[in-house]
């Protein structure tokens, strides 16, 4: 993997890059639509790179591994060739759902063990094993295996939790280092920041993720429920030590206004369950606003869903024929949702991209955040 460095916003910490991977390219400032088990929830492969324009996405090995399990995926040949995505794949390690999805875990130096949230089986995870797991699934970006606290979090949790992260990421760097590649291109490894809230533990933790060297870094136990404010501020001070030349990975963020936020702090990498996730509930993310298309106010509605942003979905089907679609229950209604939510996220941070490349980024960040903050 290569990182390049375009250009820099000259009154922000904003940047815009390109990532070149076997896959191809990717140009950052970038949002990872999220393909928790192997698809983007009611998006097809065809419809992410046509409509969503999508460079990239993200898989669970978490899920992955329980189901449809790893014999299958080595058989596939890998997760691109299983689901027919060409394009950049990048895996969380596990180290997130394990603690959020799964039922009774223990979580021991080794490893974590835990139960299945599908049919209750137990099983460990450790930082080898997820890397196996990672090799097999065939990810172009791997994440390393970490804690990600809870929030509140006491500072003897975070800080013997971090440490355990930091002890976590020498095994993950030992295994990943010690095999190769299963399909024949390359893969890297992203090592995690952790640390709460806590400037020191963040600092600590940053400078060590930064010593190792890596050819990108990632951002973990952030947007778990601290006030927006909070989590700004440790993105700060953590951008202000990872390393310029390399990729920054802010996992699991967020709204549209926290991805221009954490844009302008120097991230360049950005996933989210939200845009797919809030598509299925009726919420739509427009470049003037949210809306809440089960509303009444929409029943006669007869603009294109969004006019400014492009993508066939966007602007050919209508506010009001949505609406119908979701107040009849029709399948068709989430898949009409997620797609426009999608091709909203990339088009915002194509323009950010854009913006910074000329210079205007961070006058046009606070106009926009103002806007698409806005409830229609
Ligand atoms: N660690 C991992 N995945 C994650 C997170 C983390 O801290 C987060 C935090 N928002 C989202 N996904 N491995």
């Amino acid at each position: 993997m290569q990182f390049e460095l375009e250009a820099k916003d000259p009154k922000s910490k904003a940047r815009a890059g390109v990532i070149t991977t076997d896959h191809g390219k990717i140009e950052t400032p970038i949002f990872m639509p999220v393909g928790t088990a192997g698809s983007v929830k009611a998006v097809h492969t065809r419809e992410l790179k046509e409509d969503v324009k999508a460079q990239i996405i993200l898989g669970n090995t978490y899920h992955l591994y329980l189901r449809p399990k790893l014999d299958i995926l080595e058989q596939a040949g890998g997760l691109h060739k299983f689901n027919g995505w060409d394009r950049p794949i990048l895996t969380d390690s596990g180290g997130y759902q394990v603690f959020s999805l799964s039922g009774t875990r223990k979580i021991k130096e080794n490893g974590v063990t835990f139960k299945s949230h599908i049919d209750g089986s137990k099983h460990l995870f450790t930082p080898e094993g997820v890397m196996d797991i990672q090799r097999t699934i065939g990810a172009d970006i791997m994440m390393a295996f970490d804690e990600c606290t809870p929030y509140p979090c006491d500072f003897r949790y975070a800080k013997d939790s971090m440490e355990m992260t930091h002890r976590w990421l020498k095994r993950c760097i030992d295994r990943f280092d010690s095999t190769d590649p299963k399909y024949g291109y390359s893969q890297t490894l992203f090592p995690i920041v952790q640390g709460s809230t806590y400037k020191d533990l963040r600092e600590q933790s940053a400078t060590f993720i930064a010593e190792q060297g890596r050819e990108g870094n990632a951002i973990g136990g952030l947007s778990v429920g601290e006030p927006a404010e909070e989590m700004y501020a440790t993105t700060d001070l953590v951008t202000n030590i990872l390393p310029e030349d390399k990729p920054r990975y802010l996992m699991g963020v967020g709204t549209p206004a926290n991805i221009l936020e954490s844009i302008a702090l120097g991230v360049d990498m950005l996933d989210c369950v939200m845009p797919t996730r809030n598509a299925r509930n009726g919420m739509l993310f427009t470049s003037e606003g949210i809306i809440n298309i089960k509303n009444e106010k929409w029943k006669d509605d007869f603009s294109p869903i969004d006019p400014n942003i492009g993508g066939y979905v966007s602007t050919f089907y209508t506010k009001a024929y949505l609406r119908h679609l979701v107040t009849a229950k029709e399948l068709l209604a989430n898949q009409i949702a997620s797609i426009h939510n999608l091709t909203f996220y990339l088009w915002l941070v194509g323009q950010a991209r854009e913006k910074i490349k000329s210079g205007e980024f961070a006058s046009w960040k606070n106009v926009m955040v103002e806007k698409v903050s806005r409830r229609l």
